[in-house]
């Protein structure tokens, strides 16, 4: 079990405890054009935004402060400072628009934003009542990092209790209106004992990097919390597609890398061009990893894959497994400091073997902020993360859906992913989702959209042919749509209900 002591700031824990074990001059970040920032000239800059936030702009402990922007040590920064100075980092996507901002502002009551300057534009026509604004890496003369420039150097962070609220993040999942995730001081550093302290098992010398912004809990855990609490680095990549991920990776050393599954694979496709040797650590999440996916980057890097289950409301990976306890086709076992189950709809375990929806409970929990769908989530002390799992009979979990992506289909109960998981194993296939739409006859029907690799022109014949070897005839897709890309959010989750053609709930 975790121990925190009742007063804490996770800031000071990350930041500044730090920056005195290892030195001002250990790296924190690293950019792609090969600047280096120590943890005593992060700490500086910390203290100076916290110094404006408090003097210049009025920021008081509780207050919600709005971060946005691409990923890059300033914002990184500032997530630090608002901290630091006792408010709450409200975290968001460079992707979410003025009408998406406004909502988030209203749930959060959110009070001051601190943007960088290129992204300004969208909050600003959100036209929040109330709301501060203030940019970042301009030439304004009220530019944050040049009023920052001007305070003085150390800030005293303010005496925060362990659990107080650290930040909002905010999940829409795949569907719906966006529910704002409350997580405390602890529970920052929680994610970092547990997941990144029993399964990455980062040292000092590591460089993470990877393609999740930091607005989503994925990429502010593996970018930012893992390595500073690591008195590790991270690579912080504005651009980080597939595409610019593998060159980046080769050229700064990355030993840790963060990325989801599509990316994976990918990246398969150039990796000869580069040189990996650095990279130790490679981890999934954010969707299911296909077992086809993990043995090719095994056969062709060597390295295992970690995969994960994580989610918003729980802030990181909860079910995952390190090095040679690894088994592809499984997202792994519960992480050391958590507990999961699988179980019926009224929350009775179920046996090994038979599917269910995946319950866990852990140092971290949900927390919806004025939120009804919380009772939803939160059922008998159990987190219930809306996937279909099973346990097999060694402990090991493993995906099978969505809880709601499941296709009943003349009877008989088709798990969408596993028939992805056949359509990628054709080598002219770059991504796949299969959702059940609407038939007649059948209930539903099995509906396949792939995306073809490029230059491919495979006939949705051929694909017919080779899926029938690889699947029961009732598995097999009675409709395939090419489509040139899937319709995913912001965070690279597929959003099935589009290809359904459902309004979102
Ligand atoms: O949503 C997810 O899938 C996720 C995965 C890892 C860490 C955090 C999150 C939110």
């Amino acid at each position: 079990e975790l121990h925190y002591p009742d007063r804490l700031n996770c800031a000071v824990e990350l930041l500044d405890r730090t920056a005195d074990r290892l030195g001002p001059d250990r790296p924190a970040f690293r950019t792609p054009d090969g600047k280096v920032i120590g943890y005593g000239e992060l700490r500086d800059r910390v203290d100076r935004i916290a110094h404006v936030l408090t003097s210049n702009l009025g920021v008081v402990p509780g207050n919600r402060v709005l971060l946005r922007g691409p990923t890059t040590p300033h914002l990184a920064a500032c997530w630090l400072a608002v901290l630091k100075a006792g408010a709450i980092a409200v975290t968001v996507l460079a992707q979410q628009r003025a009408a998406e901002l406004a909502t988030i502002c209203s749930i959060a009551r959110v009070s001051h934003a601190l943007c960088d300057v290129r992204s300004v534009d969208d909050l600003a026509k959100a036209q929040v009542p109330g709301l501060r604004i203030t940019a970042y890496g301009g030439d304004a003369p009220d530019d944050l990092l040049r009023l920052a420039a001007a305070r003085p150097g150390p800030y005293p962070a303010v005496d925060t209790a362990s659990d107080d609220v650290a930040l909002i993040a905010f999940t829409s999942g795949t569907t719906g209106r966006p529910k704002g995730c409350m997580h405390l001081h602890r529970d920052v550093l929680a994610i970092a004992d547990t997941f990144s302290r029993h399964v990455l098992r980062p040292v000092p010398d590591d460089v993470f990097a990877g393609s999740p912004p930091l607005g989503f809990t994925f990429g502010l855990g593996g970018l930012v919390i893992f390595p500073l609490r690591a008195g590790a680095s991270a690579l912080l990549l504005e651009q980080a597609g597939p595409r610019q991920l593998l060159p980046a990776l080769a050229a700064h050393h990355v030993s840790v890398l963060f990325t989801a599954p599509t990316a994976y694979r990918v990246m398969l496709d150039q990796l000869d061009t580069y040189d990996l040797s650095t990279l130790r650590r490679c981890v999934s999440a954010g969707e299911n990893l296909p077992a086809a996916t993990w043995r090719s980057w095994y056969e062709r890097t060597g390295l295992r894959i970690i995969n994960g289950i994580g989610a918003t409301e729980l802030l990181h990976i909860f079910v995952s497994a390190a090095d040679d306890a690894i088994r592809p086709g499984t997202t792994g076992v519960p992480v050391p400091g958590w507990q999961a189950r699988v179980v019926d709809r009224d929350g009775t375990a179920v046996p090994d073997g038979e599917p269910g929806l995946l319950a866990v409970r852990g140092p971290v929990g949900c927390r919806y902020l004025a939120d009804e769908r919380q009772r939803q989530y939160v059922r008998h002390g159990w987190n219930l993360t809306g996937d279909t799992y099973v346990r097999d009979a060694d402990g090991y979990f493993r995906y099978v859906a969505r809880a709601d992506d499941m296709i009943i289909s003349s009877g008989y109960n088709i798990a969408g992913p596993e028939v992805e998981e056949a359509l990628l194993r054709h080598p002219e296939v770059a991504e796949a989702a299969v959702v059940g739409r609407e038939d007649e006859l059948r209930g539903r029907i099995v509906a396949a959209y792939v995306v073809l690799r490029e230059g491919s022109t495979l006939p949705a014949d051929a694909l017919r042919a080779f899926m029938k070897r690889e699947l029961a005839p009732h598995k097999c897709p009675r409709l395939i749509t090419f489509l040139p890309a899937l319709p995913r959010t912001a965070t690279g989750k597929l959003q099935r209900f589009r290809l359904r053609g459902d309004t979102p709930g």
